[in-house]
């Protein structure tokens, strides 16, 4: 009976701390589609929001028409922080929605695991260009459609065809508002870019073979 080994005997008093992994997740999407919202319904620290005024230089280049309340405007990128679990640290970064800040996704792309790209049935298109985006540098990504109430809800396989989607594309339904919606959301898309950046075992190699 004395010859098994015995963790509790060999483990520590303690156990030693977990030192988490981090890891960086875009959020992308059409303006207004939910990006700083998802991110400040999960965020454990207080989102950093680079609002700026809309200013006299940007008037000719930003289009306000019909929104002519909106004063301030994403500049840069939402960012906030959550603990997917103990072990595990997401850093997000929302993406800027106006087209004339797209020479930052490069740089905020630099090291990203993932990609959530948010889509609002009522105006897929808004989507394309974030779809295209981590399509061509293969950068993983879901895509989380943004359940707003009033807009139709579209079977899975409709928006997938619609969005022109590669199979092996997660694909789900959230609400940007609710945490639980948005963890689930994360969850899916770590565990895609997980999968893929795996490199296949001589078993699944073999069994691709025959
Ligand atoms: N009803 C509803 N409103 C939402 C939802 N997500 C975002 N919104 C609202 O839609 C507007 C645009 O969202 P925002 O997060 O600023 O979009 P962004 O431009 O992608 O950052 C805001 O007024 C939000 O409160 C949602 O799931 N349901
Ligand atoms: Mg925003």
């Amino acid at each position: 009976m004395a010859f098994g080994r015995s963790k509790t005997a060999t483990a520590g008093p303690r156990r030693p701390p977990v030192e988490p992994v981090t890891l960086k997740i875009l959020v992308a999407g059409g303006f207004g589609v939910g990006k700083t919202t998802l991110v400040g319904a999960v965020s454990e620290i207080r989102p950093l929001r680079t609002e700026e005024t809309l200013s006299e230089a940007g008037r000719p280049v930003d289009d306000i028409t019909g929104v002519e309340a909106k004063t301030t405007t994403t500049v840069a990128m939402d960012f906030g922080r959550i603990t997917l679990r103990e072990d595990l640290v997401l850093y997000l970064f929302g993406t800027p929605g106006q087209d004339r800040f797209w020479f930052l996704w490069d740089e905020l792309a630099q090291g990203a695991l993932g990609a959530v790209v948010l889509a609002d049935t009522r105006r897929l298109e808004d989507s394309f260009a974030a779809i295209d985006y981590f399509e061509r540098r293969g950068i993983p990504f879901a895509v989380a459609v943004n359940c707003f109430e009033g807009s139709a809800r579209y079977p899975a396989g409709t928006v997938r065809t619609a969005l022109d989607l590669d199979p092996e594309v997660p694909l789900l339904l959230c609400d940007a508002r609710l945490r639980d919606s948005v963890k689930e959301v994360l969850a899916t898309v770590v565990e895609h870019a997980l999968t893929l950046a795996t490199p296949p075992t001589t078993a699944d190699r073999a069994s691709a073979a025959t």
